[in-house]
């Protein structure tokens, strides 16, 4: 089913042309209502009237997590508090996460986005869907929560976690679709052999996964384990959360609803704009936000786009799986962790170096992250029980940085490698592309 088949089948050269007019728009909105933009533009010397038509995207400056980290908590809202009716946050360095706000139009948007998403596997009302995405600040929950509601399905708002509770309630309310991340989607899987409940009980046809890369290893293992098909579902907090794009039954590719959320496909060290095809970061212009359009912002997600019309009859560009990122952002069980956050943590600290190695690795389909620190020599040859209270101590400043526990291995000064150049401080075990 086509939700709005109106923006979906669009004819390109129609949909260039409302993209065109939303992106003139909007860079007008900002640049009256966010000192931020007004400086920035000024600066290149653009104003409002330079933007005529879609051609003009690439004249404009990209925004970055930085600017938004830069401009924590509201400084890019380009509505007054009092139209803000939801803020969203994702993990961020040292108390800085990355803030973003919605106004009733917003959320309006999101939950059409959502629907759309939903709809293209073919959600009814007839479906009840777990979502077992993390409510909270981040946008999974949520997002799928509203999306479910707009097209009349019976939301079950169980939150990530518990997995019995997940399993029991599979069972007895018949949940059809399930939304959560693919990791823990085979996690359930596992564990609904483990706990020997009879597949023929459990009425699961499909699932919506995302928030993290995924392999088409990983997509098997999901489907088998579950019995269902595994949809892949893609989206980021600061373009709106889940629903900027979705695999529809052909699977070649997530389709980006690109009336609202305008894709390019960036050289991430020249910043030159490629053609379909090519392999680069994406970069996203979400030209209908209201409470915080962006202006072209990097995803650091490296991806390509296709642009032929797909068998399912949308127009609709369609961006592959992502192939990796263009910084070193990891995402651990749905956190987004940056090495550097660890680092802020030890520098903090006087009895470690700055010198360490995250390890991520994959057991029973659950992500877990082990710290190795190097412990400075004075605190090195103290007695057992210090170091286990250091090691505490470090796993709870640790946890409240990201959010996460992870697992702290105290090592001698000196056994960490030195690197002559970029310092390795990530290996990652698992086996995500
Ligand atoms: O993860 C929003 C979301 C929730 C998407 C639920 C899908 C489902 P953030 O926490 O801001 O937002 O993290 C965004 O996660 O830049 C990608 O690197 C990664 N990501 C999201 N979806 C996918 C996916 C949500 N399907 C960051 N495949 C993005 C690969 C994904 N990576």
């Amino acid at each position: 089913m086509i939700w709005n088949e109106h923006y979906e089948c669009m004819e390109r050269e129609s949909l260039l042309e409302l993209q065109g007019t939303r992106l003139k728009e909007m860079v007008e909105r900002v640049y009256f209502s966010v000192p931020f933009y007004r400086a920035r533009l000024q600066e290149k010397g653009i104003e409002p009237g330079d933007i005529r038509s879609i051609d003009d995207l690439k004249i404009l400056p990209f925004t970055t997590k930085q600017d938004l980290r830069d401009n924590y908590p509201f400084s890019l809202f380009a509505k007054p508090q009092q139209d803000i009716v939801r803020l969203h946050a994702s993990s961020g360095t040292t108390g800085k996460s990355t803030v973003v706000g919605y106004t009733h139009n917003d959320i309006m948007m999101w939950s059409e986005v959502v629907a759309r998403s939903l709809a293209m596997i073919g959600a009814t009302r007839d479906d009840i869907i777990q979502v077992a995405y993390g409510y909270g600040l981040f946008t999974g929950g949520l997002g799928l929560h509203y999306g479910a509601e707009k097209i009349g399905a019976s939301v079950i708002p169980i939150s990530g976690g518990n997995t019995k509770k997940q399993l029991q309630l599979m069972e007895d309310f018949g949940s059809t679709l399930i939304a959560c991340t693919p990791s823990y989607a085979a996690f359930l899987g596992e564990a609904l052999i483990e706990e020997k409940i009879d597949p023929r009980k459990i009425k699961l046809r499909a699932g919506i996964f995302g928030a993290e890369p995924w392999s088409e290893e990983m997509r098997s293992q999901i489907e088998k384990l579950l019995r269902i098909k595994a949809y892949d579902i893609y989206g980021l907090s600061e373009i709106i959360g889940p629903g900027v794009s979705m695999e529809c039954p052909c699977q070649k590719g997530m389709h980006i609803f690109e009336d609202h959320f305008i894709p390019e496909i960036i050289n991430p060290d020249t910043c030159e704009v490629l053609p379909y095809g090519e392999l680069g970061e994406l970069v996203f212009t979400p030209a209908t936000k209201e409470a915080m359009p962006l202006i072209r912002y990097r995803t650091r997600d490296l991806t390509r786009l296709h642009a032929e019309k797909c068998d399912c009859g949308r127009t609709l560009v369609r961006m592959e799986k992502c192939v990796g990122r263009s910084d070193d952002m990891l995402i651990i069980r749905g956190v987004n962790v940056f090495p550097s956050q660890v680092e802020s943590v030890l520098l903090e600290m006087s009895e470690t170096k700055p010198h360490y190695l995250l390890v991520v690795d994959r057991q029973n389909n659950l992500d877990i992250l082990e710290i190795q620190v190097e412990v400075d020599e004075q605190f090195f040859s103290d007695e057992v029980r210090e170091l286990e209270d250091l090691r505490r101590r470090i796993r709870a400043n640790i946890a409240g940085i990201l959010g996460l526990h992870a697992e702290i291995r105290l090592v001698e000064p000196g056994t960490i490698e030195r690197s002559m150049g970029k310092a390795q401080r990530v290996v990652d075990k698992r086996k995500l592309h």
